[in-house]
């Protein structure tokens, strides 16, 4: 186990959960990155997640990390769609097959082709099952998923079970970024009851209402992207953060 994932298993001894901001490098430019990653940190997010899964230029997203790295504390996590997901100076990367994918490619391929720049780049690998959930979005679609219904919550359970048994200490719950709806919290409460390690909700957040409710559920950590774009959502975001860490 290294640095960041032991890391993240401290502020959970401080928190009740943990706030993670996605920045896809090709919605934002590297300034108003910067601001906001700076802004996030001061509100207490955890870590800052750079990727997503339309990220097709890797030199943009580079600097973006690049500068990013300069300017924060908390750890910078790479959440790669695809190879070009896998650029250096971060601190870490969620080492993620999608488990529900129909193309090997994005269950084993893709893994084997970016894990010797993950060696080359020294990133530390966190080992992720990440389950898409439900369909419509850019990740299902491009990670060709056949997405688990939001009602199955015993299908995502025993994917999550087969992800502890492979050895994977993180398993990412996606509904997909700007989805009209997040995980249920039964499918959380169903995948805590038979997954020890770290389990990671995201897709559709934006009250914290909702956020405490996954993180009842038994969500170590809830991933923010969309309503971050937008200034006005400041102090909803900060509220969610109040909200899940006590
Ligand atoms: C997407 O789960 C993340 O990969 C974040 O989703 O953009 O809907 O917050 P949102």
């Amino acid at each position: 186990m290294g640095g960041v994932e032991n890391y993240l298993k401290n502020q959970l001894k401080r928190r009740k959960a943990l706030l993670f901001i996605l920045i896809d490098s090709e919605t934002s430019d590297s300034k108003l990155s910067i601001k906001l990653a700076k802004t996030v940190e001061k509100i207490g997010a955890s870590a800052i997640l750079v990727g997503g899964s339309s990220v097709s230029n890797q030199i943009e997203m580079a600097q973006t990390v690049k500068n990013l790295k300069k300017s924060i504390k908390i750890p910078i996590i790479l959440f790669p769609g695809n190879t070009t997901g896998v650029v250096p100076k971060a601190d870490a990367i969620l080492f993620s097959s999608l488990l529900n994918s129909e193309n090997p490619y994005f269950v084993s391929q893709a893994q084997a082709l970016g894990a010797p720049n993950v060696m080359k780049y020294g990133l530390e690998a966190l080992p992720t099952a990440y389950l898409v959930i439900g369909e419509g979005t850019s990740a299902w679609f491009v990670g060709s998923a056949r997405g688990i219904p939001f009602s199955k919550s015993k299908i995502a359970a025993m994917y999550a079970l087969s992800a502890q048994y492979l050895g994977m200490r993180f398993v990412y719950l996606e509904a997909g970024s700007g989805a009209s709806t997040t995980v249920r919290p039964e499918m959380v409460k169903a995948v805590r009851k038979v997954f020890n390690g770290f389990l990671i909700v995201g897709g559709g957040i934006r009250d914290a209402k909702t956020a405490k409710r996954l993180v009842q559920s038994g969500a170590n950590a809830l991933v923010i992207g969309t309503l971050t774009e937008r200034k006005k959502n400041l102090s909803i975001l900060t509220k969610i953060a109040k909200a899940i860490q006590k």
